[in-house]
C-alpha cells in the first residue's frame, strides 16, 4: 500500500488543522506523529499462525521519525512538502529526543531484529520496559565523565498509552503493569508491535543530584532508569523487580493473545515463540510454568510445553557478565517463583549426573544461574559470531554441550540497511541505487554486483567524494556540538563503543602516547590523522572512566603541542547514542574493532562501518573474523594474539605484564607518561592516573601489552596506505561495502526463523 503525495498533503492539513507555512516545528512534528501513527495502523493486520515475542530488557530503537517515514516510503514526499512551505525536515528531526533505552549492542540489536521483521512480513512483537530515562546522558566537564538523567518522554511520544494492565505481585504486593504499544514499521512491509510496560505510579520527581534516586520505593521508581550494565548491590535488587515485571506482564500479554487466536494451553508453542534476549528475561520460563499451573496444567506439561516454546540467545562470554543471582534476593522479590525454581534445578541435576555442580541452576553457594537454566529449559541456545559460537560449545558451556548438542546453533549478528545506509547515509545509498537499482534495500547480498565496479574510476571518483562530505559534515556537527575543530582533510579512525577493558580503548590511547613520541622525535606520520573516540563508561567502573579522564588529558596535551597537533587530533565525542553513531560511522575511514581476542562476542558497529565504506583494523574476534572471510585479508588489517592464544594464557595463568613493560622501553615509555609532568600539567588527576598505571602495571587483565607492537605496526601500515594510494583505499573501501550484504539483519532473522521460529510470512 503506497501513499501519495496529495494524500499526506491532505491528511497533514486535516491533522493540523492550519497551514504548513503558519505551524511551529513542535506542531509539525507533533502531526507528522500522528501521520505515522495512522498510516503504520493500517498495516497493522491479523496474524496467521506462530507469533514471535521477542522479550529483552533493552531496546535501542534510536529516533524514529525519519526511520518511520522511510519504512512507510514516505521520506521524500514529506520532506518536499515541507520544503515547499519553508519547512526542513532535518530541524524536526531535532525536536525528537532519543529513546536510549538500552546500554548498547545487545539493545541495538534488538532495535535491528524488530525492523527486519516487519521489513520482511514475519510476525514478530517485542516485549520490554517503558523507562522514564534511558542510559544516563553524558557530561565532560573538567576531564571526566558524569551522569545526568536522560529525561527523553514528552507529550509526543511514539510510544502510546494503552488501557490494558496486568497484576504483577513483587515481594508479595501487587501492583499494576500499564501496557505502552510502540509501531515498528517495516521497510514496504508490516507494522508490529514493541509492547513495553510501566507503571502509573512512577515518580520522576525522586531523581536527587545526577542519577541518584531513592531505591526503596518500588512504586515510585521501579521503571525510572535503564540498568547501566554495571552497578551497585541495591541497584541489583531494583533490577530483579524490574526484570520480573517485564516477564510477569509480558508473559500475561502472550497467554491473552494466544487464547484469543484459539490457543489451548497445551498448544502454546504453536501459536508463540519467545526468543530470551541474554538472561535478562530468564524468568520468564518459571513465570509461565506458573501461570499454565494455575490453568491447570501439570508441572511436568507445564515445562515441556515452555521447552518447546521458549529459546535462548547468549550474548557474551565474561563470566562477570553472566547473571547469577543471590538465592535470597529472589526469595525476596519473586517467593512464587522460587519453588519453580527449586523443581527445575532437581530435574536439571538428574539429567546431568555427571557435573551437577556446573550445570545445575542453584550453587552450592546458593546463587541462581539464570542461563543454565535458560539452557536446560529452551530448546535452542544459540550464539552471536561463529567464533563466540565455537567457544561457548568448545569451552564456556563444553558440559551443556556435550548434554545437548542439538539444542546450540550459532546465529551470527546483523545490522538494518534501512537504519544503518539509507538513513545515516543518503549519499552513498543513492550512489550505489545508480549503480545496482534499488533491491539491496530489501536484498542485501545484491550488493556484490558492485564489485563490477571496483576499477571504474567514476564510482571511485564518486565514493571518495561522498566519504569527503560525510567527513566534512561530521566536522561542522562537532564544531557545532562540542565546539571542537577537526580537518576534515585528514585521515578519520573512529573507536565508538561502550568503555570497557576488554575492548581496549586503552591499547588505542598507549598508540596515540607512542606516536606523541615518535613525532616529537621527527619520526612524523604518513598521514595526518584524528583519532575519534565515542564511549560511555558504567557509572560504578572505576578504571572504564579512568581510560576516558586519560583519552580527555592527552587530548589537551596534543592539542597544546602544536607539532604534534600538525599531526594527530584526539577527540572524545561527548554522549555517545545512536544518533551520534548516524553521524560518524559515515565519515570513518578506518574501523577500529581491537578487543582482545574471544571477549567480543560478536560486534555490530563493525558491520555498521564496514557497510559505510570503512576498512577495519581489527583482532580475531567476534564478526570481524566474518567480515576479514569476506573481505579477504587485502582488504582489512588484522593484528594481535589468537583467540587459543588467548585463551591458553588465561588457562596457564602464564600473562605477567610487568615482564612486557620491562622488556619494551617504546611500551614502558608509552605506560610512564600516564603520570608525566605533561599529563598533570593539563589537568590529569593523579590519583586516577597512577591508577590506571597500576591497573596496567600489575594486572592488565585483557592483555593489551602482548598486541602493543603489532597494533602500533599494523596500524601505521593502514595510514600509510591510505596516504601513500588514496585510489586503492578508495577501491578496497568499495569492495567492503560489496560484500557486506551478508551482516544484513534480514539474512539473520531468516536463519532463526529457518531454524528456531517457524514464522509464516504474512500476507
Ligand atoms: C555486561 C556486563 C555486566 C557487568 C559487568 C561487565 C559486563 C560486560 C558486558 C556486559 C554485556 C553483556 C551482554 C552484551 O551486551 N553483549 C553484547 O551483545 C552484542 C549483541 O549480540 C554483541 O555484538 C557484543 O559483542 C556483546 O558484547
Amino acid at each position: 500500500m503506497a501513499f501519495t503525495k496529495e494524500q499526506i498533503k491532505e491528511e497533514l492539513g486535516g491533522i493540523l488543522g492550519r497551514s504548513i507555512a503558519g505551524a511551529t516545528d513542535e506542531e509539525l512534528y507533533g502531526a507528522l506523529l500522528q501521520l505515522v501513527q495512522k498510516f503504520s495502523d493500517e498495516k497493522k493486520t491479523p496474524v496467521t499462525g506462530k507469533k514471535l515475542y521477542y522479550i529483552s530488557a533493552e531496546f535501542l530503537i534510536g529516533k524514529l521519525l525519519s526511520n518511520n517515514l522511510i519504512n512507510l516510503g514516505i521520506y521524500e514526499d514529506v520532506r518536499d512538502i515541507l520544503r515547499e512551505n519553508g519547512k526542513e525536515l532535518s530541524d524536526l528531526e531535532e525536536m525528537e529526543n532519543e529513546p536510549s533505552l538500552g546500554n548498547g549492542g545487545l539493545g541495538r540489536l534488538a532495535a535491528c531484529f524488530l525492523d527486519s521483521l516487519a521489513t520482511m512480513n514475519l510476525p514478530g512483537d517485542g516485549i520490554g520496559l517503558r523507562y522514564h530515562c534511558g542510559l544516563f546522558h553524558q557530561y565532560i566537564g573538567s576531564g571526566v565523565q558524569t551522569e545526568m538523567p536522560d529525561k527523553w518522554l514528552t507529550n509526543q511520544c511514539w510510544a502510546k498509552k494503552t488501557d490494558k494492565t496486568y497484576k504483577v505481585t513483587l515481594a508479595g504486593k501487587e501492583y499494576e503493569a500499564r501496557l505502552y504499544e510502540l509501531n515498528i514499521t517495516g521497510y514496504e512491509g508490516r507494522t508490529n508491535t514493541l509492547n513495553l510496560f510501566d507503571l502509573d505510579t512512577i515518580d520522576e520527581s525522586i531523581i536527587k543530584d545526577g542519577i541518584n534516586f531513592d531505591k526503596k520505593d518500588i512504586a515510585k521508581n521501579l521503571t525510572l532508569f535503564l540498568y547501566p550494565d554495571d552497578s551497585d548491590e541495591d541497584g541489583r535488587l531494583l533490577r530483579i523487580y524490574q526484570q520480573y515485571l517485564m516477564v510477569s506482564a509480558g508473559a500475561q500479554l502472550i497467554l491473552d493473545e494466544c487464547v484469543k487466536r484459539g490457543c489451548n494451553y497445551h498448544d502454546l508453542a504453536d501459536y508463540a515463540a519467545i526468543q530470551i534476549n541474554d538472561t535478562h528475561p530468564s524468568m520468564v520460563i518459571p513465570e509461565l510454568i506458573r501461570l499454565l499451573g494455575e490453568k491447570g496444567i501439570e508441572f511436568d506439561e507445564a515445562v515441556d510445553i515452555v521447552t518447546k516454546t521458549c529459546a535462548y540467545t547468549n550474548h557474551t562470554i565474561l563470566a562477570e557478565a553472566l547473571e547469577t543471582w543471590p538465592r535470597r534476593f529472589l526469595d525476596k522479590v519473586v517467593p512464587q517463583l522460587m519453588p519453580i525454581i527449586e523443581h527445575l534445578d532437581r530435574i536439571a541435576r538428574e539429567r546431568d549426573k555427571n557435573h551437577p555442580e556446573v550445570t545445575g541452576i542453584i550453587d552450592k553457594d546458593q546463587r541462581v544461574h539464570m542461563a543454565n537454566m535458560d539452557i536446560h529449559f529452551t530448546h535452542s541456545t544459540n550464539g552471536v559470531a561463529k567464533l563466540h559460537t565455537e567457544i561457548l560449545e568448545k569451552s564456556e558451556l563444553k558440559d551443556f554441550y556435550a548434554l545437548y548438542p542439538e539444542k546450540f546453533n550459532n546465529k551470527t549478528n546483523g545490522i538494518t540497511f534501512r537504519r544503518w545506509l539509507l538513513e545515516c547515509n543518503p549519499r552513498l545509498t543513492n550512489m550505489i541505487e545508480t549503480r545496482i537499482g534499488t533491491g539491496f534495500k530489501k536484498n542485501a547480498d545484491e550488493l556484490t554486483k558492485l564489485l563490477d565496479y571496483v576499477d571504474d574510476e567514476e564510482t571511485l571518483q564518486e565514493l571518495a567524494e561522498i566519504k569527503q562530505a560525510n567527513k566534512t559534515a561530521l566536522a561542522q556537527w562537532l564544531e557545532k556540538k562540542q565546539g571542537v575543530k577537526i580537518d576534515p582533510q585528514a585521515m578519520f579512525l573512529i573507536q565508538s563503543k561502550r568503555l570497557h577493558e576488554y575492548k581496549r580503548q586503552q591499547l588505542n590511547l598507549l598508540y596515540l602516547i607512542h606516536e606523541y613520541y615518535e613525532i616529537k622525535a621527527g619520526h612524523v606520520p604518513a598521514h595526518k590523522i584524528v583519532s575519534i573516540f565515542g564511549a560511555k563508561a558504567a557509572p560504578a567502573y572505576i578504571i572504564a572512566k579512568d581510560i576516558i579522564h586519560a583519552l580527555l588529558t592527552l587530548s589537551k596535551v596534543i592539542a597544546d603541542d602544536p607539532d604534534v597537533s600538525a599531526w594527530i587530533q584526539l577527540v572524545f565525542v561527548e554522549n555517545y547514542n545512536v544518533t551520534a553513531a548516524e553521524k560518524m560511522i559515515p565519515a570513518c575511514d578506518l574501523s577500529e574493532q581491537i578487543s582482545l581476542a574471544s571477549k567480543e562476542a560478536s560486534g555490530t558497529g563493525n558491520m555498521k562501518f564496514m557497510l559505510n565504506g570503512a576498512l577495519t583494523l581489527g583482532t580475531m574476534d567476534g564478526a570481524n573474523v566474518e567480515i576479514a572471510e569476506r573481505v579477504g585479508n587485502d582488504n582489512i588489517y588484522i593484528f594481535g594474539e589468537s583467540s587459543h592464544q588467548v585463551i591458553d594464557h588465561y588457562a596457564r595463568a602464564d600473562y605477567c605484564s610487568r615482564d612486557w613493560y620491562e622488556a619494551d622501553p617504546n611500551l614502558k615509555r608509552a605506560v610512564d607518561f600516564l603520570t608525566s609532568d605533561e599529563m598533570l600539567a593539563h589537568g590529569g588527576i593523579k590519583e586516577n592516573l597512577e591508577r590506571l598505571k597500576n591497573e596496567l602495571l600489575n594486572k592488565d587483565w585483557f592483555q593489551t601489552f602482548p598486541d602493543f607492537n603489532a597494533y602500533i605496526v599494523r596500524k601505521n601500515q593502514a595510514i600509510c596506505d591510505y596516504a601513500v594510494n588514496s585510489r586503492d583505499w578508495t577501491r578496497r573501501a568499495l569492495i567492503n561495502i560489496a560484500n557486506a550484504g551478508f551482516f544484513s539483519s534480514d539474512r539473520t532473522i531468516e536463519s532463526y526463523n529457518k531454524e528456531i521460529w517457524h514464522l509464516k510470512e504474512q500476507a
